[in-house]
């Protein structure tokens, strides 16, 4: 029998994403035959910006998230700098990239231990983790109790982190130190000190739990390793500048297709956004640079606040796997397994390098390069947050304001709905054919959204399930 599946709002992730499924029974297989991802928030922050002081903007669109802030702060800063000809000092370099990796670090334990991982574990007779699905758990219950201590280390964990934001940022989360320019915190000794003794504690935890605990699951859970592919396409614009220019990078620019598996050069001219089925005004595709915010709701067809970003016209997954397979640092697959595993080996990646980067700090050197103000300029601050590819793109006008913004955040790549040519998101492209065992607990579902850990933008909303919709009471409240 053909049915239809809604999770409004999916659980475990930031913001709110609607999941409508169809399911039917396909050469004897009860599979996944259609999917709907669906951002359910207008959230207009390209609309803010407009006329403000473009200093105010990083300022601004770190409120964006209270997960991936830092990113957001680092994407404004750099466009700034793109509109200006700035050239940052060395220190300055180096701070952003310490407490963005420090961001990366925690987003990427909190993701495994807090969002992921209760979609194998069998959590604790207490709510919110009871009552809950019991389809498919294959730990032992020594593994399992394992586990839970592991989930509570990881708020500890995820603490620390937070701290060394803090240590260099001002504060964490929204860091108020990313400015056009440089940064606002200088490196002294006894910040570098902590900072290494909290980094000490995390690659510890990473190496000693993070990486076992990812191993173990991917030992139980081996089918995972080819359930959840989606378009095979994968896109990064590269993060964690190594020299003043921006040339070389820890984790390198680029993109692979489908069909070549080899890192190609990204032309970033080359990517647009389609809205054909987004609430927005219009169909066409257009780059960024020249990207238009007009809402429309209702559009027919229309069934997502989010756009249909595309690269070369196509759908690109993007994330820690996008990044660890461009940059030759994990080749294996692009499964729901092989996402936990690159993004924990990122982490680790990441946390090995900022040991480098604080011997790199001069305590006397500068942090700040004055930016010469200009008009009519354009800018592009394009890098990876924690779940992906960021990009935010701004004009100034004649009078020195915002005249333009646009911003493309890593799930709007990810969660998008069906583009121009009705082609999925990476998402729905990823659920389409999924068994699934029990469709009164579809867990295979919840895996694969999960395993590309989406952010939507948080908001107050409206859910109004349709007619044919089943809907799941899951937890106590
Ligand atoms: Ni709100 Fe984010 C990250 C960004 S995902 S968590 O990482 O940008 O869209």
């Amino acid at each position: 029998m053909k049915f239809t599946i809604a999770y409004d709002p999916v659980t475990r992730i930031e913001g709110h994403l609607k999941i409508e499924l169809t399911i039917d029974k396909v050469g004897g297989t009860q599979q996944v035959v259609e999917a709907k991802s669906s951002g359910g928030l207008f959230r207009g922050f390209e609309k803010i910006l407009i006329g403000r002081d473009p200093r105010d903007a990083q300022h601004i669109t770190e409120r964006i998230c209270g997960v991936c802030p830092i990113a957001h702060g680092v994407a404004s800063v750099r466009a700034q700098d793109d509109a200006f000809g700035t050239i940052i000092p060395t220190n300055a370099r180096i701070m952003r990239n310490l407490v963005n990796g420090a961001n990366f670090v925690e987003s990427h334990i909190l993701h495994f231990f807090l969002l992921a991982a209760p979609d194998f574990i069998e959590g604790p007779a207490m709510p919110p983790w009871q009552a809950d699905w019991k389809t498919d758990r294959r730990f032992s219950k020594s593994d399992n109790d394992a586990l839970i201590s592991h989930y509570l280390q990881a708020l500890t964990m995820r603490r620390k982190a937070d701290q060394m934001t803090a240590l260099f940022g001002g504060r964490a989360p929204h860091p108020p130190a990313y400015i056009p320019g440089g940064f606002t915190c200088t490196p002294r000794q006894e910040r570098i000190d902590a900072f290494n003794d909290f980094l000490d504690e995390l690659i510890a935890f990473i190496e000693g739990t993070y990486i076992p605990d990812v191993v173990l699951l991917g030992s139980k859970y081996r089918d995972y390793f080819s359930i959840g592919r989606g378009h095979g396409n994968l896109l990064s614009y590269g993060v964690f500048d190594l020299n003043s220019s921006g040339t070389e990078k820890l984790l390198s620019r680029g993109h692979i297709s489908e069909e070549s598996r080899t890192p190609q050069v990204l032309n970033v001219a080359d990517i647009t956004e389609h809205i054909a089925y987004s609430w927005f005004e219009g169909n066409s595709a257009l780059n960024p640079a020249s990207g238009q915010t007009v809402p429309k709701n209702p559009k027919n067809d229309a069934y997502s606040w989010l756009k249909a970003p595309r690269y070369e016209d196509k759908p690109h997954e993007v994330g820690p796997l996008a990044r660890m397979w461009i940059n030759g640092d994990y080749q294996n697959g692009i499964s729901v397994m092989d996402r936990h595993i690159a993004r924990a080996h990122e982490a680790l990646k990441i946390a090995q390098a900022m040991k480098t980067w604080l011997t790199q700090l001069d305590p006397a050197g500068p942090v700040y390069l004055q930016p010469t103000p200009q008009t009519s300029v354009s800018g592009i601050g394009l890098t990876e947050a924690p779940r992906g590819a960021l990009g935010h793109w701004l004009d100034i006008g004649a009078d020195g304001k915002l005249a333009h913004y646009q911003v493309i955040s890593p799930t709007t790549w990810n969660c998008c709905p069906r583009d121009n040519k009705g082609v999925h998101g990476p998402l729905e492209e990823a659920l389409l054919g999924t068994p699934i065992e029990n469709p009164d607990e579809p867990v295979e579902v919840m895996r694969i959204i999960h395993s590309l850990d989406p952010c939507l933008d948080c908001a107050t909303h409206l859910i109004r399930p349709g007619k044919e919709t089943k809907v799941f009471i899951m937890g106590c409240c």
